[in-house]
């Protein structure tokens, strides 16, 4: 029997192997955040602990993926890290003719990726390491952002989103996760204590979460869910949902 996907998300996380401690230590200078070897190494723990509701985005993008993936069509995973996302439409999709593309800007990253491909027997998915802005859409039913369109520079947004866009069939969906500002100083300071509440209860300390929080500064720049739907329409996208909230981890389904 298949198992289901929460199943195969918790598979997914367990195949981890090490725990993330990479700001552990008191470090004097605390340098950019880059999505390295290091990072690499225990992204599976990292992303599990630090963002709510990741395993059930994961699994619900399979779901997502099963009710919109049009025969003969492209399915993109867009800063795909691990490929788990790529994992949970692969595994509902094993009847149907379409192509996995997954895309990530990080070698030590798309490493880990195909190995985990592997294992869950999709070898014929296509890797491509590359900026997702210099990568062509075409032909696409589903085109998933799971938490990477927060590290383009704001500028930068509005063309990659109308580039998906075009390369989207009628019917397909955009699935676009993010971490929100709050609408307010009022509710994105609730957001943020939540959110600091879930990182400290699964067990990183006051130090870790601080010194994170810096590396991330100007790497990860949050919106409002405003903005979001308000650029989404802008390069096109006529229906925008929400259909995940968590604290200040949310996703939408757009259509073109
Ligand atoms: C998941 N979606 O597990 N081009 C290509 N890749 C990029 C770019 C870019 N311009 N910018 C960042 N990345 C995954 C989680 S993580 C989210 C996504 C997080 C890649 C980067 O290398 C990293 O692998 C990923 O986007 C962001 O469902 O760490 O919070």
């Amino acid at each position: 029997m298949k198992k289901s996907p929460f199943i195969m998300v918790m598979n997914f996380m367990s195949s981890s192997e090490s725990r993330d401690q990479l700001y552990a230590r008191r470090q004097d200078k605390i340098d950019s955040f880059v999505f390295d070897q290091r990072v690499a190494a225990v992204f599976s723990d990292m992303i599990s602990r630090s963002v709510p509701g990741y395993a059930s985005i994961i699994g619900m993008i399979g779901i997502l993926a099963r009710k919109h993936a049009v025969a003969h069509s492209n399915l993109y995973d867009l800063g795909c890290s691990l490929g788990a996302a790529t994992v949970s439409m692969g595994r509902e999709l094993a009847d149907r003719d379409c192509c996995l593309i997954a895309v990530d800007s990080s070698q030590a990253m798309l490493e880990k990726a195909g190995e985990l491909f592997a294992r869950h027997d999709l070898s014929a998915v296509t890797t491509i390491c590359n900026d997702i802005r210099n990568v062509k859409i075409s032909n696409a039913s589903v085109v998933v952002l799971n938490f990477t369109l927060q590290f383009l520079a704001v500028d930068e947004r509005l063309s990659l989103l109308k580039n998906i866009h075009a390369g989207m069939l009628d019917e397909g969906v955009l699935i676009l996760s993010e971490k929100i500002a709050g609408q307010d100083e009022a509710e994105d300071q609730l957001l943020m204590e939540l959110h600091h509440a879930f990182k400290r209860a699964n067990g990183y300390s006051e130090l870790e979460i601080s010194q994170k929080r810096a590396a991330l500064e100007e790497v990860l720049v949050p919106e409002t869910i405003a903005v979001h739907r308000e650029r989404l329409s802008k390069a096109g996208f006529r229906r925008v949902d929400l259909w995940f909230q968590c604290f200040n981890f949310v996703s939408f389904i757009a259509r073109p």
